[in-house]
Parts: C-alpha cells; structure tokens; sequence
C-alpha cells in the first residue's frame, strides 16, 4: 500500500514537472528587416537554430524576416513592450529611444570597424549595453554594419559641397538629419521600407548605406552614384526585450547568449565576404562608385554637429571621450 501511495506521488510530481517544464517553453517572435540573400537575414537563422539546439527547445524562436512586423521604429517599440521579443536593430534608431545609443551614431566618431568593435568590447560598450538595457532593448551580441556611405542619382560626391541642396533620406534620428543639414543639404527621415520609390519619384536625391543593403534593397537601380565618404559606422545588435531576457534561468541565458555570439561570428563572416561581393555585382551593373580623395571637410563640417549634440546631452561628453581615445 505505501508502496503504491509512494508510486503514485512520484508519478505525479513527475508529471507537475513535465507540465512545469513545458509551461516554461518560450517561443519568441524576431524582427528582421532584411530579405533573404543579406548576411543579417542568414545570421539571424542560425541564432534561431542555435537557440533551440542550446536551450533543449526551451526557447525557440520566429524569425519574421523583411520587415514585415514593422518599420526599425516601430520594431523597437514593440521590443520594449514586449510585443517583438528580439530581433536585428540598427543602433541608428535605437539613439532617440536610448541616449547612450547615441554615441555610435555620432558621424566619424570611429577610425574604422575595428575600432567600433575595440570601443564596443571596453567600457564605453558596457555603458551603452547597460543604458539599452535599462530601456527594455538588451544586446546581446553585435553585428557588423560596416560604413555607410552617401548614394545619389545626380553625381559623385566629393565634398560637402557636392551634398548640398540635395534631400537625403536618413534613418530616424535627429542626429542624422543634423548631419545632412550641416552640409547644406536636407536630412529626411524616412522608413527603409520607403526609399527605393523616393529615390525611384525623385522624392529623395539620394540616401547612405553600407554596400550589402545598397544592393539588398535595389537602391542601385535607382541611385547610379556611390561615393565612399563612410561617415557613420554604426554596429548592429541581436537585442532582446529586457524582461524576457531576464525572466530566463541563468543557464538558459547563457545558452541564448552562447546562441547570439555564436550567430554574430557567423555574421561577420558573412559581412566581409557580401560587402565585397555587392560593391562588385552594383558596379557591374553600372553604378559609379567614387573614393572620396580627402574626408577631412566632411569630419570638419561635423564640428556644429558634436557642439550642438553635446551642449545638448552633457552626460554623454565622457562617453564620446572614452570612444575617441579608446586605441
Ligand atoms: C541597413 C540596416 C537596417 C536599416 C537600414 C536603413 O543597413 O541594416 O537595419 O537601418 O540600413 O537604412 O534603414
């Protein structure tokens, strides 16, 4: 008899386990903006796929590619109401929503990507992950965006002069129409989504990119210019809704996190090797790409740029310090 009463206990408690378990699965929508043939949209199904081998199933997770959950600016308010519970963000729009965001955003604050990536792996890359996170937008790993350069329908671009009296779609941040405006021109912020017809009706003149989007979206086929004045490199994030995260098991976390790095390798892998190829395939398909001989009046022209921001947004003075002189 005791030992049936004991049997059956067990048997249940088993069972209040599995549901237990099973209860706990979490199955997460993910945003991402780009279509298939674009490194991001291969990274980000392998951190699905490495998600569920990492967590046991525990964790899976949609990945809605191309957008179609939202414009980045509405994606990221999703994320923060949970509604979205990760995807691949621009750190671009992620600056009106997160002050700290908006130290990448600052144009030609880096040398080059490894630069980028040496600031994001030190101490000013921990006060910027931390300040995303306390906003509901946790990163947890980063993707190379490369540089973004200016692309127009009139001609190549070899200084500020050149940019003047042109509209150029930027992504959504003050920051960016600043920028534009500081060379003469006219900074219009814009949804992704809603470039290539802008450029296409003469809306727009022109907007900036890194080459794997140029190509990605079809802009070249509307914008016949490249000019390589790499003013913005801005780094991208797999970034998770804060809770969510948090609400995980300290394993699962690790293995999500395990999941994310892993998936961002990948990602940079790819970047090195689409960014080469896209220049080559919208050169063949007959856009001028230029260099840009000297950038120092672009960097000069950015002067009112960093005045105006930091008298603004004191508190982001030492951040900008640590960048600039972080080796
Ligand atoms: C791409 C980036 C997207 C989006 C887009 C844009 O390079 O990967 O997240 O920000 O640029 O210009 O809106």
């Amino acid at each position: 008899m005791y030992q049936k009463i004991s049997a059956t206990l067990i048997g249940a408690t088993t069972a209040l386990t599995l549901i237990g378990t099973a209860a706990v699965a979490d199955d997460w929508r993910a945003w991402n903006i780009h279509s298939d043939g674009h490194p991001n949209t291969a990274a980000m199904d392998r951190f699905a796929e490495l998600v569920a081998e990492y967590t046991g199933g525990e964790v899976t997770i949609d990945v809605f590619h191309g957008g179609v959950l939202g414009s980045q600016p509405d994606a990221l308010e999703q994320v923060q109401l949970g509604a979205i519970d990760v995807g691949n963000f621009n750190l671009g729009p992620i600056g009106p929503l997160v002050q700290e965001a908006n130290l990448v955003s600052l144009p030609f604050i880096f040398r080059d990507v490894p630069h980028m990536f040496r600031v994001l792996e030190g101490e000013a890359g921990e006060i910027l992950a931390a300040g995303m996170g306390d906003q509901g937008i946790l990163p947890i790993a980063w993707f190379d965006a490369g540089a973004r350069s200016f692309y127009n329908n009139t001609g190549p671009i070899n200084s500020p002069d050149d940019v003047a009296g042109m509209r150029i779609r930027v992504m959504n941040n003050d920051l960016f129409t600043g920028m534009v405006d500081a060379m003469g021109g006219n900074g219009t912020p814009m949804a992704f989504a809603e470039v290539y017809q802008s450029l296409s009706t003469g809306v727009v003149d022109g907007a900036e990119n890194n080459f794997p989007s140029f190509l990605n979206v079809s802009h070249y086929e509307v914008a016949g210019y490249y000019s390589l004045s790499e003013h913005l490199i801005i780094p991208e994030c797999i970034c998770v809704n804060t809770n969510v995260f948090n609400g995980l098991s300290a394993e699962l976390q690790d293995s999500v996190r395990m999941a994310a790095e892993e998936a961002a390798l990948y990602q940079r892998e790819l970047w090195a090797i689409a960014t080469a190829e896209a220049r080559a395939t919208v050169e063949e398909a007959g856009v001028v790409v230029n260099e840009i001989a000297d950038k120092a009046p672009f960097q000069d022209a950015m002067a009112p740029v960093y005045e105006e921001y930091l008298a603004a947004n004191p508190d982001m003075r030492e951040l900008v310090e640590i960048a600039q002189s972080t080796e």
